[in-house]
């Protein structure tokens, strides 16, 4: 059961990435500190949460925890909720350069390749809900470390695998533009995920778990039966049509493609609801054609090299964009 607050305690607000390592991140942490907070969340891209924590002037001072959102995209919102005599404890592996000390700051923060925000918060807790920490880190693609926990942590290939496919099924579930694209809002997954301290539960008892394993499947289902849009040796570009389904499984469909190898390029555009495209790109090389530098020619473009974006590209400059990534990732021996 959950304690309810005191009267007088200061308010608590729980700020989590709606994908498996915000979910993860705040499940271990809510299973060590059990405490009724309000929970901001959203979906997989939607992470200038903090703004949304309302910092009500001359009120008692609140309590919030952050967890797997960048603090340089949050920076403002972290200052006024600091200035307004607010304490925050915050876990993150994202972008942090603006990062400062401060008496009511406690920051997690590291960037290395193989963590994630729930490898964090494994850390802060000594390992005491591993098998989460674990599900979150296959869930955001840390397949390698994931595997190295699990074997250090005597699970064997059956149980390694089950938590493979949650972390993968709860991180499904945060892709989509907007809340109605999702089966679950990530805080009533998370909600749904609170009574079990071992994943291995969830995976048996839950109603949520199979409606996402079902939704899985059938978005599976469409995911195979499509056929790139364009296609050119060693690069493609797929376009996702303006539905629920198609926004879910972009992601998906982006990792699966790079999970491939091979040394290919492409794009994913996904129809937005606005009639414009939201473009995911992912280079084949990423240090000869940095996937950011393509992106970057577009108003709203940027990225890492090896994977980027572009947030809004008018539906007039489709073909324009093909052009300029077939020019881009033309190979060598082609030329
Ligand atoms: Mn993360």
């Amino acid at each position: 059961m959950m304690p309810i607050p005191a009267v007088g305690d200061a308010p608590a607000y729980d700020v989590f990435n709606g994908d498996a390592d915000g979910l993860c991140a705040l499940h271990q942490l809510r299973l060590a500190q059990p405490r009724d907070t309000h929970l901001i969340t959203g979906v997989k891209r939607d992470i200038a949460l903090l703004q949304r924590v309302p910092c009500a002037s001359g009120a008692a001072a609140m309590a919030v925890t952050v967890l797997d959102i960048s603090l340089d995209v949050n920076l403002q919102a972290l200052r006024a909720i600091l200035d307004g005599g607010g304490t925050v404890r915050y876990f993150d592996h994202h972008s942090a350069q603006h990062a400062f000390p401060h008496p009511q700051l406690q920051l997690f923060w590291d960037d290395a390749p193989d963590l994630c925000s729930s490898l964090l918060v494994d850390r802060h807790l000594g390992g005491r809900y591993r098998r989460w920490a674990i599900a979150a880190a296959f869930g955001d693609n840390l397949q390698l470390p994931a595997a190295a926990l699990a074997r250090r942590a005597g699970l064997d290939a059956g149980a390694t695998k089950a938590l493979a496919e949650l972390g993968q099924l709860l991180n499904y579930n945060a892709y989509g533009e907007c809340l109605a694209d999702l089966h679950y809002r990530p805080d009533q997954l998370y909600r749904a995920m609170q009574p079990f301290a071992d994943p291995f539960d969830f995976i048996a008892q839950s109603e949520h778990y199979r409606v996402l394993a079902a939704g899985w499947r059938e978005d599976g289902v469409r995911m195979h039966g499509l056929a790139p849009h364009w296609q050119r040796p060693g690069r493609a570009i797929y376009l996702l049509p303006d539905m629920p389904w198609a926004r879910r499984i972009s992601g998906p469909l982006a990792n699966s493609l790079a999970a491939r190898g091979g040394g290919d390029s492409f794009a994913v555009l996904s129809a937005g609801t606005d009639g414009n495209w939201v473009v995911s790109v992912r280079s084949g090389a990423p240090e000869a054609r940095a996937a950011n530098r393509l992106c970057e020619q577009f108003p709203g473009g940027g990225g890492r090299k090896s994977a980027a974006g572009i947030n809004r590209l008018p539906a007039s400059e489709l073909d324009r964009f093909i052009a300029a990534f077939d020019r881009y990732f033309t190979l060598p021996s082609q030329c």
